[in-house]
C-alpha cells in the first residue's frame, strides 16, 4: 500500500503531516508572561510511511518529538522523528515493514528481530534526560535521537511504561513494565531509579491475566497498579489479530504494595467487572486510607480494543466519570469504595508538586455537551475533546473553558509560577477549523498554542501562539523549566 487509508485514524487531526521542521519567533497574539521559560515537549505519532494494512490505527504511527521553546516572551517550534530502529529500517526501505499495532507476526520477514517500538506516547524528563517512551533517549537541545536507555545496562524488563511517576520531593522515578518477560507474559517489573538516574531496584511479580496496564500511581507510602480486563492472547497474535481485546465479563484488580517494599507484600483487591481506565489522575495517603482518582469508563474507550473482544458499542454511548476509589488499608480484606468526582473525560494533568500528595486541583479534557456541530475529527477514538475542565476534588468546584464550534483541544501541560499565590499556567494546542462550523474539510484547520491561567480557565487564553500549521494529534506532553534544560545530559 502506498496511500493512507481514509479511516478515522488518518483524517482530521490524524491526517499524516510528516514534516520535520523548525520555526523561530512564532506570531503571538496577547502577551506571554516572561516567567514561562522552558520547553513544552509533545509526543506526536505521525506515519513516516503509509501503513501495511488498511485497518491500521493512529497509535501505531512513528513517534515524533515536538518542542515549543518559550524564552523572553517569544516562542520557537521544532519537530523531529524519533529515530528508532524501526524508523531507520523503514527509512532505508522507503516503505512500511512493520505491520499491525504491537503484532510482530504481521511484519515483513526482513525486519524479524528489529526493535519495533515507535516511541510515540509520552515525553518524560528525569535526571537530566528526555525520554520518549517506550525506550528512546533524546538530546533536548537538538531533539536528536541518542539511543535506547536501559539504565547503564541494569534494566532486565523488556518493556517500560509510558507513564512513570516522579516523586516531586525525592526526585526518584517510579516505573513498571508489563509483558516484562516477553510477549503475552503475565510478568510485571517494578522499578525505582534514584534522582541521578541510577536503577536502585527492580522486582518482578505476576498479574492475574495479561492486561494492558497503561498507567499506575504512587503515594508517599504505596505503589498501586489498577488492572483492567483488556487482555492479550498469543494465538490471536500469531493469527495476525489484535494485541488487545476487552473482556466485559472479567473482574478488574488493584495491586498495592509499600512503594519501597517487597513484591511479596503485594495485596490484591478485586474491583468491578468490565470497567476500564487508561489514566489515573493521582493518589495519596490519608492516614490508613488511600484515595485513588482515575478516568473511569464502563468499557474500554478504544473501539479497536472493544471490537476485538466482540463488544459493539458506539463511542458516544460509553459512560464514565472522573472517579475516586478509596481503600482502607487497615482492613484485613480491603475493598474499593467508589464515588464520582466529576464529568467524564481523560488526559488528566496535575501540578508536578502534587504527585502522590494530598491535592486539590486537576485539569482534564472532556466533551462539551452544549457544543454546536460535529467535533474536530482525529485522535485515537476519531473525535477530539472540545472542553478543558478544572476540578477541585476536595470540594467539587468545577470550572471549564469551552472552545469555538468545531475546534479540538489536546492534553495541556502545567507550568508552575514562582509566586506561591499564583496557580501557574497551562499550555495546550488547540486546532481550529479554517471556515464556518461544518464547512471546512476535516484536514483543513489551524493549530494554535494557547496560554491559559491555570486557576482561571473560564477566562480563556491570555495568549495565542499561531503556528501557521495544521499539526497532527498529540498524545501526551511535558513541561521542562529552563534550569533543568540547562543541566541536561546527552550521554
Ligand atoms: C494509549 C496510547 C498509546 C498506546 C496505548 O492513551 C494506549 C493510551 C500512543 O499510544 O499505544
Ligand atoms: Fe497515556
Amino acid at each position: 500500500m502506498n496511500a493512507f487509508p481514509q479511516t478515522i485514524h488518518f483524517i482530521g487531526t490524524n491526517t499524516p503531516r510528516r514534516l520535520e521542521l523548525s520555526a523561530r519567533n512564532l506570531p503571538v497574539e496577547g502577551e506571554i508572561p516572561p516567567e514561562i521559560d522552558g520547553a513544552f515537549f509533545r509526543a506526536v505519532p505521525d506515519n513516516a510511511h503509509a501503513p501495511m494494512f488498511e485497518d491500521d490505527i493512529a497509535l501505531n504511527a512513528d513517534g515524533m518529538i515536538a518542542r515549543f521553546n518559550f524564552e523572553q516572551g517569544a516562542v520557537d517550534y521544532d519537530i523531529r522523528y524519533v529515530e528508532t530502529e524501526r524508523y531507520q529500517a523503514e527509512k532505508r526501505a522507503r516503505r512500511a515493514l512493520f505491520g499491525r499495532y504491537r503484532n510482530k507476526f504481521t511484519d515483513d520477514p526482513s525486519v524479524e528481530g528489529v526493535d519495533r517500538t515507535v516511541a510515540n506516547t509520552t515525553p518524560v524528563w528525569h535526571a537530566g534526560r528526555l525520554f520518549m517512551t517506550k525506550e528512546d533517549g533524546r538530546d533536548p537541545q537538538t531533539l536528536a535521537t541518542i539511543g535506547k536507555w536501559d539504565f547503564y545496562g541494569a534494566l532486565k524488563s523488556e518493556t517500560f511504561t509510558a507513564h512513570p511517576r516522579v516523586d516531586p520531593v525525592t526526585g526518584e522515578l517510579f516505573f513498571f513494565g508489563y509483558e516484562a518477560g516477553g510477549l503475552c507474559s503475565r510478568e510485571i517489573a517494578y522499578g525505582i531509579a534514584d534522582k541521578d538516574g541510577n536503577l536502585v531496584s527492580e522486582q518482578w511479580f505476576e498479574q492475574p491475566y495479561c492486561a494492558t496496564i497503561h498507567d499506575f500511581v504512587i503515594t508517599e507510602k504505596y505503589a498501586i497498579w489498577p488492572i483492567f480486563p483488556t487482555t492479550a492472547d498469543l494465538e490471536r497474535l500469531q493469527a495476525g489479530g489484535a494485541h488487545w481485546a476487552h473482556q466485559q465479563d472479567l473482574e478488574s484488580w488493584i495491586a498495592i504494595m509499600p512503594r519501597y517494599g517487597k513484591v511479596e507484600e503485594m495485596r490484591w483487591i478485586k474491583g468491578p467487572v468490565g470497567i476500564s481506565a487508561f489514566h489515573e489522575v493521582n493518589a495519596y495517603d490519608d492516614g490508613e486510607l488511600v484515595h485513588l482518582d482515575l478516568c473511569l469508563t464502563d468499557t474500554n474507550a478504544f473501539s479497536f480494543m472493544r471490537e476485538a473482544g466482540g463488544i459493539h458499542r458506539p463511542q458516544q454511548e460509553i459512560q464514565g466519570a472522573l472517579t475516586r476509589w478509596t481503600i482502607d488499608m487497615s482492613k484485613a480484606e480491603p475493598v474499593i469504595e467508589e464515588r464520582p468526582l466529576g464529568p467524564p473525560g481523560d488526559l488528566p494533568r496535575l501540578a508536578d508538586a502534587d504527585q502522590g500528595r494530598p491535592y486539590n486541583r486537576v485539569w482534564y479534557l472532556s466533551m462539551n455537551p452544549e457544543a454546536q456541530g460535529p467535533p474536530m475529527l482525529g485522535g485515537p477514538v476519531g473525535a477530539n475533546f472540545n472542553a478543558l475542565l478544572r476540578l477541585e476534588p476536595g470540594n467539587g468546584r468545577l470550572t471549564a473553558m469551552g472552545l469555538p464550534p468545531g475546534a479540538g483541544i489536546s492534553e495541556p501541560a502545567h507550568v508552575p509560577s514562582r509566586d506561591p499565590d499564583h496557580g501557574g499556567w497551562l499550555l495546550t494546542v488547540v486546532d481550529l477549523p479554517n471556515g464556518p462550523p461544518g464547512m471546512a474539510a476535516p484536514h483543513d484547520y489551524s493549530s494554535e498554542l494557547w496560554v491559559i491561567e491555570a486557576d482561571n480557565v473560564e477566562k480563556g487564553p491570555i495568549a495565542k501562539v499561531k503556528t501557521g500549521l495544521a499539526l497532527r494529534s498529540q498524545v501526551h506532553g511535558a513541561w521542562v523549566a529552563r534550569a533543568r534544560l540547562d543541566a541536561s545530559k546527552t550521554t
